[in-house]
């Protein structure tokens, strides 16, 4: 604390100094002393706060107080006669300081004390939480489920090269597919002169995991990947769900299962129909594009029923097939000793019908009161605990 006067000691004292430096010869005698005293305890009992009390020290005792300028001004012999009275006296001041300091921060205790009552029986203040983002609840619903079909999560990296991304994918340079896919490259290429880019699927991590693991196979690649695409219905990055199933006499039938099974565990109803209509993609031969059934029930998305039922339509779902010869031969396997299916799934996109939720740019502007909107709470955890093949509304 800076050492200020105080006004109420100053009043007191100053005639005693006056009369200590320069009364008659300038002697301070024990008469003026007698009046500091007085003046000191009375500055004492009045002050109210710590504060206030610690100007009084100062004033009084501190090294410009009054006593030191008083003794720096006497003759060396008065200060010598007046020295045992005088610390005396400084000693009884410091002492009623010290006692003065414990009543007032007792009392200051107290005050506080009596102020800070708490009500119990007031509601507590709730404070914002978040939840689980619905694409992170949505993953680990899909990877639930398809860890009850004897699945296995498998991942990569996001910075790939595009032998991995495209060229064992069935996507040599030429190919038109590559530029269907709007890529982010970057400008310098790895140590085995590969363009680098972020993956714009989860596939290369299939390709990785043929390589590693060798045949059979059954896994899942959930992840983010990017393409260079911004509107409504797009955003530059999303989020992929990839499965790759690798076995001996693996057929559609396989394909067409495992999609329902998906679906009706994933949507919670038994009424999922499927439509496979033919399509292209490079990395399978045969190429099917899956279609659902749906009607809208209070202005919102249903999945359910077939598309050709009165009332409904047909949407599409996901993009699946058989994995292409030359995609397996680049897995490192003999495509006339295994074959497998594979399919591809957005996330954000399963997670918006699921959800009912209209626009995908909500899902990363980081807002949780559309968490709250849309029923997510900081407690949810993924919905599907009676598994695959729970009959729906059996209560289980
Ligand atoms: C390997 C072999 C084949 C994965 C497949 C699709 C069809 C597909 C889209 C769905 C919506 C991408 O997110 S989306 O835009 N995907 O249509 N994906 S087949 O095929 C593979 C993958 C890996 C080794």
């Amino acid at each position: 604390m800076s050492e200020q006067q105080s006004p109420v000691v100053d009043e007191h004292l100053s005639e005693a100094v006056i009369k200590a430096s320069s009364g008659g010869d300038g002697a301070l005698t024990g008469e003026t002393l007698a009046q500091w005293m007085s003046a000191n305890t009375g500055a004492i009992e009045s002050a109210t706060t710590v504060g206030e009390l610690d100007a009084v020290r100062v004033s009084a005792v501190g090294k410009s107080g009054t006593i030191t300028l008083a003794l720096k001004k006497m003759h060396p012999e008065h200060r010598r006669e007046l020295a045992p009275e005088i610390n005396r006296a400084k000693a009884e001041t410091e002492n009623a300081i010290a006692q003065r300091k414990t009543v007032l921060e007792s009392a200051a205790l107290e005050a506080r004390l009596v102020a800070e009552t708490i009500d119990l029986s007031l509601p507590a203040p709730t404070k914002p939480k978040g939840s689980v983002h619905p694409v992170s609840q949505v993953m680990d619903e899909l990877a639930e489920i398809f860890a009850d079909m004897g699945f296995a999560v498998a991942s990569g990296p996001e910075i790939e090269d595009d032998w991995h991304n495209f060229t064992a994918l069935n996507m040599p340079d030429s190919h038109p597919a590559r530029a269907m896919h709007d890529t982010f490259y970057f400008p310098d290429r790895d140590a085995e002169d590969r363009e680098m880019l972020l993956r714009t699927h989860t596939s290369p991590v299939q390709i990785r995991t043929m390589l590693e693991q060798g045949a059979p196979l059954r896994i899942i690649a959930p992840g983010r990947v990017y393409r260079s695409d911004s509107d409504a219905t797009h955003t530059p990055m999303f989020h992929q769900i990839e499965g790759l199933v690798i076995d001996k006499g693996i057929h559609l039938g396989h394909l067409k299962w495992t999609l329902e099974t998906l679906l009706k565990a994933f949507f919670e109803r038994d009424d999922i129909v499927l439509r496979l209509r033919p399509s292209y993609f490079p990395f399978t031969e045969p190429s099917v594009e899956v279609d659902t059934g749906f009607s809208f029930i209070d202005g919102r998305r249903v999945v359910g029923g077939s598309g050709d039922e009165p009332g409904h339509q047909w949407m599409e779902l996901l993009g699946s097939g058989m994995v292409n010869r030359n995609v397996l031969a680049a897995g490192g396997l003999d495509p006339d000793e295994w074959q497998g299916f594979a399919f591809g799934v957005g996330v954000d996109r399963l997670a918006m019908l699921k959800y009912g939720m209209n626009d995908l740019r909500a899902f990363f502007d980081g807002d949780v009161r559309w968490l709250s909107h849309y029923g997510f709470s900081a407690l949810d955890v993924p919905t599907l605990s009676g598994g695959v093949g729970t009959p729906v509304g059996s209560g289980a």
